[in-house]
């Protein structure tokens, strides 16, 4: 059995990775059975984030590397059918979501002083409580100077926000009204695309970056459109 290991929930939201989720779908959806154990301290992971997966001996850690072992094991069924311009596509949404709007919505929970508290209670409830500030303070620092060297974390929230909005309109621009990516069921990078507002949307409390995803109806609809095809939401659901 495949064994995929996860955050455990936090904020609200059953599975808070968009990585992860991702990955959730992506097995869902390939009809591979697998179980998910979570990992509080992404530090133990074999390359220090989360997700990784098990398949019996062998471990890949990525969620993109997850994809390409998947692959490689269904016989091409994650990218079967798709022209190289449907994945040329796929892939630039996906590293838009991933590498660049993703960091605004970690920005969104990390660096924010009014929201900080929740990821304190969220993330390191599990560190003792008279070395929990210090541990959360640690690993808030380390987000921000990796906020800072990605570039983002130079520029006034105002410039951030606007950023994040020019991403997110590429989004809902560059996702179809109806129907998913490649046709009728949604693929690799649509799970890419719906985890990684997931999270950032249903969120409790609300963050600036959920405030901003609103601006974007079309690109929520299609969020909601692909958890529901796969069966598998960010948030908790009633079966
Ligand atoms: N490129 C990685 C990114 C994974 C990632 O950033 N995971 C986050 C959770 S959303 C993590 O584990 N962060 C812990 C850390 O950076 O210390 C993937 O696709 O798997």
């Amino acid at each position: 059995m495949l064994k995929l290991v996860v955050l455990p929930p936090a904020f609200g939201v059953r599975n808070i990775s968009p990585f992860c989720l991702k990955t959730e779908m992506l097995l869902k959806s390939l009809g591979l059975p697998f179980e998910m154990t979570e990992l509080a301290h992404p530090a133990k992971a074999p390359k220090g984030k989360l997700p990784f997966l098990y398949d019996g001996d062998t471990c890949v850690a990525d969620s993109e590397l997850i994809a390409e072992y998947l692959d490689a094991k269904t016989g091409g069924q994650v990218y079967a059918g798709m022209t190289p311009q449907q994945k040329a596509h796929g892939l630039a949404l996906t590293r838009l979501a991933e590498e660049h709007l993703y960091w605004t919505g970690v920005a969104s929970r990390w660096l924010d002083d009014d929201w900080w508290p929740n990821v304190v209670k969220g993330f390191f409830h599990i560190i003792p409580a008279p070395f929990r500030a210090l541990g959360a303070g640690m690993a808030r620092r380390e987000v921000r100077k990796t906020y800072y060297l990605q570039g983002l974390g130079r520029h006034s929230l105002e410039d951030q926000q606007d950023f994040a909005r020019r991403d997110l309109q590429a989004l809902q621009d560059g996702v179809p009204d109806q129907g998913f990516l490649c046709g009728d069921r949604p693929r690799y990078h649509d799970f890419a695309i719906a985890s990684l507002l997931a999270g950032m949307v249903d969120n409790q409390p609300a963050t600036w970056f959920t405030g901003l995803a609103q601006e974007y109806p079309k690109l929520l609809d299609y969020t909601e459109r692909v958890q529901a095809a796969v069966g598998v939401y960010g948030r908790h659901v009633e079966n």
